[in-house]
């Protein structure tokens, strides 16, 4: 499944309102981008064509797949077909923005949330490039100026449907929704606050809500909540539920819940607000192995959680993460039994974590003489510990034929 551009239609939607005239392309993973871009830029004849950076890669330590390297064609055939400047951005580019505007041989790049930054970039090259560079903009000879995060979302326009909803049978899509950005949990191996900060920001519940009614006029009715973590803070995850409910709008929608702060009142309100279904990333089952990953959770309050939102009628797809610093075949079983024993709706077993720079997980790999301090990271490089590297991808595969 591809997802839906949501952040490059957040961009967008900023650069029109900033009085710039914007077309947006959206790729599928086997598009021919030639077919699709050159059109495009005819008809437009750009000044600056913006390319959003989402996925470096698949996270997948047994064949990784490393999806840069199709974007590297796009930006080629943009280059081509215009003297545009090619601005890179988006989640992946945050997380790596000097070696990506490097690989990819754009122009400039911009790391973290592209609203304020891209139209401010836009202006600066009008204005002749007379001032500092705006923050957030990074340079192919290094230099950069520091990313600012919006302390609030709401002066963010949320993107119209004509942007990036306007194709066929799309009211049958499950479309993203961000209410918040940043997280400030700190599990060792993520690589959120590279792309939203450590502090959560929110949009206000209201308008969140009018922009779901807004959508739901137009007959999209399956969402999907984006935020790394729905259900903080709860109060506000509350709020917002109660406001859907008195929308009355027959939502079903998506989220991500961090197995923790979830009361049998949010259930109960996240059930009849919509939800129809959570992401519930607990990652390990192992009490030992939990505080490794800088997890903040015990596996009761896990099996709490589940229990109660299974109540309430919201299925649960459970992730597992192992391989982790100090893992052994003791906490891997551990962890594989706490999982069966929580009969979730569905189960995902990731064997090994992809190391991101400027992690707790990085630090401990060049510890561990998994990798060497120089290693630039792009290209996918895994944590696996050093003792189950023969035996944890098999028997995470012979349990998998299995079932
Ligand atoms: C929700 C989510 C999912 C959901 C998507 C659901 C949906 N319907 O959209 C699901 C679960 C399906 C998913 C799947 C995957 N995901 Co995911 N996902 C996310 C998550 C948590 C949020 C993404 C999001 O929607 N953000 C909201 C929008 C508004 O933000 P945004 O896209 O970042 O855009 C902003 C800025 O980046 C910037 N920007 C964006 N584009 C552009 C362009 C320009 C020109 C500019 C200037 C700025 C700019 O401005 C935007 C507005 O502020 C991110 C983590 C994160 N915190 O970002 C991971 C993340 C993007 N996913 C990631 C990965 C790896 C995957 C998978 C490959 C996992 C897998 N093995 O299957 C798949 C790929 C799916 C695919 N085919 O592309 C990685 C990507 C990094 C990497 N290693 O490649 C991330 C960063 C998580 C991580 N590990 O760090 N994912
Ligand atoms: S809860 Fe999710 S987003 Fe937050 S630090 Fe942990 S993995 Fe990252």
């Amino acid at each position: 499944m591809v997802p839906l551009p949501l952040g490059l239609a957040c961009v967008a939607a900023a650069t029109e309102r900033a009085g710039h005239g914007v077309r947006m392309v959206a790729l599928g993973s086997d598009a021919d981008c030639e077919k699709e871009i050159r059109p495009a830029i005819e008809q437009l004849s750009p000044d600056v064509i913006g390319v959003s950076v989402r996925n470096i890669d698949d996270q997948n330590m047994q064949s990784p797949h490393f999806l840069l390297a199709s974007l590297r064609q796009v930006v080629a055939v943009c280059r081509a077909a215009s003297s545009a400047r090619i601005v890179v951005g988006g989640a992946g580019y945050s997380i790596f923005p000097g070696s990506v505007l490097a690989y990819l041989g754009a122009d400039i790049g911009i790391r973290g949330e592209g609203e304020a930054a891209f139209p401010a970039l836009l202006s600066w090259l009008e204005q002749g490039r007379q001032s500092p560079p705006p923050p957030a903009t990074y340079f192919p000879d290094g230099s950069h100026a520091a990313t600012t995060f919006a302390p609030a979302l709401d002066d963010f326009l949320l993107p119209e449907p004509r942007l990036w909803l306007d194709f066929p049978d799309s009211t049958a899509t499950r479309i993203p929704v961000q209410t918040r950005r940043g997280c400030p949990l700190d599990c060792i191996y993520c690589s959120t606050s590279a792309i939203e900060g450590r502090p959560i920001r929110r949009r206000s519940s209201e308008s969140v809500v009018r922009w779901l009614t807004a959508l739901r006029k137009n007959g999209f009715r399956y969402f999907h909540f984006v935020d790394n973590t729905f259900n903080l803070p709860p109060s506000y995850a509350k709020e917002l539920c109660r406001k859907l409910i008195s929308a009355d709008l027959g939502l079903d929608w998506w989220a991500i819940v961090y197995p923790k702060w979830v009361d049998t009142e949010l259930a109960e309100l996240m059930a009849k607000a919509g939800c129809t279904e959570v992401s519930l990333g607990f990652e390990s089952g192992s009490e030992t192995m939990l505080p490794q990953l800088n997890k903040r959770f015990t596996c009761t309050e896990v099996r709490k959680i589940s229990d109660t939102l299974a109540g309430v009628g919201v299925k649960r797809y459970g992730f597992l993460l192992l391989g982790g610093p100090r893992e052994t075949m003791e906490t891997v079983e551990e962890s594989l039994e706490f999982a069966d024993s929580l009969r979730l709706d569905e189960l995902k077993i990731t064997v090994g974590l992809r190391i991101y720079p400027q992690t707790p997980l990085a630090l401990t790999a060049v510890a561990d003489g998994l990798l060497k301090s120089d290693d630039n990271l792009l290209f996918p490089r895994f944590y696996i510990s050093p003792l189950l590297r023969d035996w944890l991808p098999d028997r995470i595969a012979r349990r998998e034929s299995r079932q």
